[in-house]
């Protein structure tokens, strides 16, 4: 069980911390992944069906193995966010960051006070990363806010200034969709990319993306980005499962 928040001293010492997008509500899938070594999961409770018991038990599986806990929280509220931290993800990643305000504003339920207004109740938390977890609580947190619209792009600098934003996570699919690219990608999304890897940079915060593939994250890294998601586990599944059928299938004489 980490103690610590381990991704959080990789982002702080200008390191890269490398995870997966968990989408399918899977205890033992979530204790399996978090034995491979990535240095993070993270539960997507934004598009996929999880409820809090569900995530309570993931965070303890992933924490099982030494891995840190993450939540991609549906929306930008106090009360997700503290619900989610008192079931036990070591941070989270709250979606659709447009402005300082809204920066602020998730910074500020990720914190206790005087630094915020998270509300100081019970959790497992205390068994899990030791008693004194709430005093080292709004330092070993990871608050990652989401820049995926052109809007946050253009006001990236302002966004990660803001004391408290731990790092930045791009979400390249709704920016798309942002700049009226449908899903797509062209010159203008990959120079939107390093608009806002450069604000990182100008403001000592850093920045990651969701990768399509293994070769992307080894690219991005070399690129500067540091919070790196490859794909999520769904993909790798039915990568994986459609090969074998395909092996199979195109062998069998009897099909
Ligand atoms: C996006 O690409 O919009 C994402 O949210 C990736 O996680
Ligand atoms: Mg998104």
């Amino acid at each position: 069980m980490p103690r610590e928040n381990t991704a959080k001293q990789l982002l702080r010492a200008g390191k890269p911390a490398v995870g997966i997008w968990m989408n399918i509500p899977s205890v033992t899938s979530a204790e399996a992944l978090a034995t491979i070594g990535w240095d993070w999961l993270t539960l997507d409770v934004e598009h996929a069906p999880y409820n809090l018991e569900t995530q309570q038990a993931m965070f303890l599986a992933i924490a099982s193995q030494n891995c840190v806990p993450l939540a991609r929280i549906a929306a930008n509220d106090a009360t997700m966010i503290k619900q989610t931290l008192d079931a036990g993800a070591m941070g989270v990643v709250v979606p659709m960051v447009c402005s300082a305000e809204e920066a602020a504003r998730a910074v500020e339920a990720c914190k206790y006070p005087p630094e915020g207004i998270r509300s100081a109740g019970g959790g497992r938390w205390r068994y899990a990363y030791g008693a004194d977890w709430q005093a080292r609580a709004n330092d070993e947190t990871l608050c990652i806010v989401m820049i995926e619209h052109k809007t946050a792009v253009d006001r990236a600098e302002e966004i990660l200034a803001v004391p408290g934003v731990d790092a930045c996570f791009i979400g390249p699919n709704d920016l798309s969709w942002s700049m009226g690219l449908h899903g797509k990608r062209d010159d203008a999304h990959a120079a939107a990319l390093m608009r806002v890897r450069d604000a990182g940079r100008a403001t000592g915060t850093p920045v990651g993306l969701h990768c399509g593939s293994p070769d992307e994250v080894v690219q991005r890294i070399e690129q500067g980005f540091q919070f790196l998601a490859c794909q999520n586990e769904m993909g790798f599944m039915m990568s994986g499962v459609t090969a074998a059928h395909k092996t199979i299938w195109s062998a069998r004489k009897d099909v």
